[in-house]
């Protein structure tokens, strides 16, 4: 027992200056590649793509409402502009780093040259709108420099000043404008004939940008709002008078005030093993670039690298998705091209939907939003669109390709919209705001459950189908295709639920409940698989990335090891046959998977399979998924549903909350043993505020209530805590229920007198 507890004390302490240093991402080459080396920073609206070169640096930049196309045509989202800077004279043989912190959200840039210490420090300001370039040296007059901005669409530079503006019209008319303005330490931005800006020996400088453009959410305004102009003129200049140091310590303290609400180390100690036993987790992990952390990962376990890559997931929504802003696309907010692959848009099949599973679990609630008020945004739109090919509906649905103004293309995904507000029920589920609930959610949520009233087709038996279905994104246009009815299943569970909360329509609720009763439920095939289609003819060589028959285990909760063990299993038996590699996104799902069938082995497998470091460009719709070095998701190309349903997966290994119940290490594979996990978010208004395990039991649980009413906890081992009844037994775990109140705390030990009586 004492041995024991030393051991967990050397082991916290340690485990502790891991989690504390171990929120970097770093190399010691600059990057050569946007898309596999560079380094991503965001503030949701503008994004920048950093590679850090000594002689040369180079920022890529976005805005995240610079699209072409409009309402008839889908368009594409667009790269913006670059900012270059010359240093010339810095060798390039001396010591480099560059870094992206994730604790901070600031990337830095270190190394030495002619005897001269020089630094940089970039961050992406959401309360100050402004992106930040700071150059430093240990040496006055050290930074001699050329700096210039070049727009994406070729408007010309002008130059004003100590300023640099690049602005212009799309074909579609929206105008855009960006903007640097630069602060020399010692010495002063000279204009030059060529449209740059020259700094000589100066002792530092400081670049401000800010880039916009007149786009609006609002379809009443036909998308289009406030000048950019005056706009990021104010903001730069806000933004220099603040000076470095105070944006610096606004960045951090709004940034962190989302990201150190959830802080995570895994499996410190192997099965069996001693504390250290990760190998490179420890500060071995630390002294090699993050590169070669990927590259020795298959041989050496890091299961620190699992967590930062989990932190990562977390890192990249905050940069691309806040409050006012648009919602995160197939590359977040990082776009270097102008026919980007697949318009980098908002797909409707799976993408835009993966990447936001994190937002409530990962105690990222804010960052929802965008997602949320874009569906509301698009509402009038989609209806023109939806009755123009579902003549006499009422609602709306979605093709698979979506842009920012409604515009849509390639195939109409039926059951689209009914999944975009699977989104709306989940940010009620876990906040229970109900007056969000009232005045935003539930309007939408009984739209689209009209669409789906007057599009099922009923059978002369009863039966309700949906007409006409396509199981993304193979096999034959037919009725009654299981992705469907279960996405409809869904909407039709949370419109009762809204309905029952709200005290409101209760024929309507009573009329949606009959429905759902007649709906066709899923089967189970002459393999034992769960079928894709009504009609056995899954084949079990089939291995198509997209598994979307298996939205009922996850996403969605109809399917679960607890409730529904027979269809579990069929879900398993179709999971084991499509296999375990596939496209990055596919990998992620399938992480989610098998963390919902509880087994944390197979999970675990897939996420080594994740935390493959692949190379190269093109695109590959069957194999090839993993993550670059600077850690982003290759489909291939990159795209970030990936990190995002990575760092889902995570946390559903940890904690699950889809049936009834919160269920806590639920999938814990052997290799994470030990750990540690704060602020995780439960539906029902719950926090797991910190819960540590030891030999795969729960030794120390905190859990916040925020709304009060009742808590059921399935757990893997008998616990004891103040005013908590005994645990049952049960065939997964002890099961504990008990009353709470708002803003209540509730603490839990393991017991020791047992297993079944705490
Ligand atoms: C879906 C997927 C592809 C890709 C694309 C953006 O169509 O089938 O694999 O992720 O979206």
């Amino acid at each position: 027992m004492i041995k024991r507890s030393v051991i967990v004390l050397i082991y916290s302490v340690f485990s502790f200056s891991i989690q504390a240093q171990d929120l970097k991402i770093w190399d010691d080459r600059p990057a050569s590649t946007w898309m596999t080396e560079a380094y991503p920073m965001g503030n949701g609206r503008i994004g920048g793509m950093v590679f850090g070169g000594r002689q040369h640096e180079h920022v890529q930049f976005n805005e995240i409402s610079l699209w072409t196309g409009d309402e008839s045509n889908t368009g594409a989202y667009q790269a913006f502009g670059d900012v270059f800077i010359d240093l010339p004279g810095a060798d390039t043989t001396g010591s480099y780093r560059r870094e992206l912190d994730l604790g901070r959200a600031v990337q830095q840039i270190s190394y030495e040259a002619g005897g001269v210490k020089y630094h940089r420090e970039y961050f992406c300001s959401f309360p100050d709108q402004v992106m930040v370039l700071h150059f430093t040296a240990d040496k006055k007059g050290a930074y001699t420099a050329t700096i210039g901005l070049k727009d994406a669409h070729g408007a010309k530079t002008e130059v004003e000043g100590g300023t640099l503006d690049i602005t212009g019209r799309l074909e579609n008319g929206l105008k855009y404008d960006g903007r640097i303005l630069v602060r020399v330490d010692g010495g002063r931005a000279i204009a030059s004939s060529d449209s740059t800006l020259s700094i000589s020996q100066a002792d530092g400088f400081t670049i401000f940008l800010s880039a916009g453009t007149d786009y609006s959410n609002k379809r009443s305004q036909q998308w289009r709002g406030q000048d950019p102009t005056g706009r990021i003129r104010r903001i730069l200049t806000a933004a220099a008078g603040k000076g470095y140091d105070q944006l610096l310590a606004r960045h951090v303290f709004d940034y962190q005030s989302l990201f150190k609400r959830v802080s995570l180390e895994l499996g410190m100690a192997a099965p069996g093993g001693s504390v250290g036993s990760n190998g490179s987790a420890g500060s071995d992990g630390l002294s090699v670039p993050t590169y070669k952390r990927l590259l020795h990962y298959r041989a050496v376990p890091d299961h620190a690298l699992e967590a930062l890559l989990f932190q990562y997931g977390r890192y990249l929504l905050i940069s691309s998705s806040r409050k006012g802003g648009l919602p995160a696309n197939l590359q977040g907010l990082w776009n270097e091209s102008n026919t980007p692959p697949w318009r980098c848009d908002y797909h409707s099949n799976i993408n835009i939907q993966m990447n936001y599973w994190l937002a409530e679990p990962t105690n990222l609630s804010e960052c929802h939003f965008p997602y949320l008020d874009y569906i509301n945004s698009m509402r009038e739109v989609k209806k023109d669109n939806t009755r123009k090919e579902y003549p006499g509906v009422r609602g709306w649905t979605v093709r698979t390709e979506n842009n920012i103004f409604g515009g849509e293309s390639y195939l109409w995904n039926t059951p689209g919209s009914a999944w975009y507000v699977q989104a709306i029920w989940e940010h009620y589920a876990f906040t229970k705001d109900k007056v969000w609930l009232g005045s935003f959610g539930y309007p939408i949520l009984k739209e689209i459950v009209e669409f789906w009233d007057d599009h099922l087709k009923r059978r002369p038996d009863g039966t309700l189908v949906s007409p006409m279905g396509w199981s993304p994104e193979h096999g034959p246009t037919e009725d009654g295709v299981t992705y469907d009815q279960e996405i409809v299943y869904d909407l039709f569970t949370n419109y009762i639920e809204a309905a029952d909360v709200l005290h409101i329509d209760k024929t309507y609720r009573d009329h949606v409940a009959d429905m759902r009763e007649h709906l066709l439920k899923p089967k189970i095939g002459q393999w034992g698989q769960l079928q894709e289609w009504e009609t056995d003819r899954d084949d079990p060589k089939d291995r198509h990335r997209h598994t979307s028959h298996l939205f009922a285990l996850h996403p969605g909760p109809q399917i679960s090891v607890t409730k529904t063990p027979g269809l579990a299993n069929a879900a398993k038996v179709t999971l084991q046959a499509r296999g375990d590699s596939s496209t990055g996104w596919s990998m992620a799902w399938k992480m989610n998977f098998w963390a919902r069938l509880q087994d944390g082995d197979h999970a675990y497998r897939i996420l080594k399979n994740f935390i493959t470091l692949v190379g190269g460009s093109g695109v590959d719709y069957n194999e090839g998924g993993g993550i670059y070095s600077n850690l982003l998701c290759a489909h291939p190309p990159f795209q970030i549903d990936g990190n995002f349903g990575y760092a889902a997966g995570v946390a559903e290994m940890l904690m699950q909350s889809q049936a009834d119940e919160i269920q806590l290490l639920p999938a814990l594979p052997g290799d994470w043993q030990d750990g540690h996990v704060k602020g995780l978010k439960a539906r029902g208004g719950f926090e797991i505020a910190d819960m540590q395990w030891s030999k795969g039991k729960i030794v120390k649980l905190t859990i916040r209530s925020s709304m009060g009413g009742d808590c059921s906890l399935r757990v893997p081992n008998a616990l004891k805590g103040a005013k908590v009844p005994k645990g049952v037994a049960t065939d997964h775990g002890l099961t504990y229920r008990f009353a709470t109140v708002a803003g209540g705390v509730y603490t839990f030990t393991a017991a020791v007198s047992g297993p079944l009586h705490p």
